[in-house]
């Protein structure tokens, strides 16, 4: 078995403590935190996903598998965001409320802090008027993202666009959309800025949108 095999394993069977440990010894054979992140362990948390939706797992093993996969990007994290630029200016993030997922929403603030941004993770389940008042808090924010794991919590991404239109902070602001269920179509349906498919163009897409 490859290591990346070894590794996607791992994570599909939620194996937590021989996960970093696996991660070091991929980075140390020469194999790219990108390589270990896409091939070994979103890969893996597709299967996964897989499972749940067969009813062959259920959200325990979910959630296992999801501890998993954070062990791994903590050591990955120094490898994907190191960057050494000048901060390009401030990003706001969070997942919106009622959705619990966060990995892929790290991932997305990761590779945008690693793109040369300041990043401000509201964490999930995060209210319309909580991403208000950070805005209000945050006057020199120049982008808004917003993450959606769930199909029942992409209206709360029109619903928090519409509590940032009404609070009259819209304006100078850029908002960017994301998360599995969400599309290019469904972003411009909401009237949000920009939407991406995956952390890698996450960070592309904020850099377009700060200049
Ligand atoms: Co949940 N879950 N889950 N879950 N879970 C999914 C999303 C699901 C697709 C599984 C399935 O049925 N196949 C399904 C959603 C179905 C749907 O809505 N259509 C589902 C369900 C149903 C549920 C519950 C309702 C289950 C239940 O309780 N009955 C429940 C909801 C809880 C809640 O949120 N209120 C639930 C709970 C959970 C756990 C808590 C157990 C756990 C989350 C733990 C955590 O995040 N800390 C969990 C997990 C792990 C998953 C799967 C297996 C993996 C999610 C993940 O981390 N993927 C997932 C199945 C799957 O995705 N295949 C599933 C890896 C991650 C890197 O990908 O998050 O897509 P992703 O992020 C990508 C892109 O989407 C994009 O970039 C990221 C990196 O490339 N992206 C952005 C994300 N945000 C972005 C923002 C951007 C741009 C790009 O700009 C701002």
């Amino acid at each position: 078995m490859s290591k990346i095999e070894a590794i996607a394993l791992a994570v599909e069977e939620g194996k937590s403590k021989i996960i970093a440990g696996l991660v070091e010894e991929a980075l140390s054979e020469g194999i790219s935190a990108g390589e270990i992140l896409n091939n070994g362990m979103i890969k893996a948390m597709g299967v996964v996903g897989e499972k749940f939706k067969n009813n062959e797992i259920f959200v325990p093993e979910m959630l296992i598998a999801a501890r998993a996969m954070k062990k791994g990007v903590e050591v990955l994290q120094p490898h994907l965001s190191a960057s050494g630029v000048e901060p390009l200016g401030k990003v706001i993030i969070g997942t919106v409320v009622g959705d619990l997922h966060d990995i892929g929403k790290n991932l997305v603030a990761m590779m945008i802090e690693g793109a040369g941004f300041e990043v401000t993770d509201l964490g999930v389940d995060v209210p319309p008027e909580k991403f208000v008042e950070a805005i209000k808090d945050n006057p020199d924010v120049k982008i808004v993202a917003l993450s959606s794991l769930l199909t029942t919590t992409m209206p709360a991404l029109k619903e928090t666009i519409d509590a940032i239109e009404k609070a009259g902070l819209r304006e100078g602001i850029k908002i960017m959309v994301g998360g599995a269920p969400v599309s290019q179509e469904h972003a411009d349906s909401i009237g949000a800025d920009g939407y991406a498919p995956d952390a890698a163009s996450a960070a592309d897409l904020a850099k377009s949108l700060a200049i």
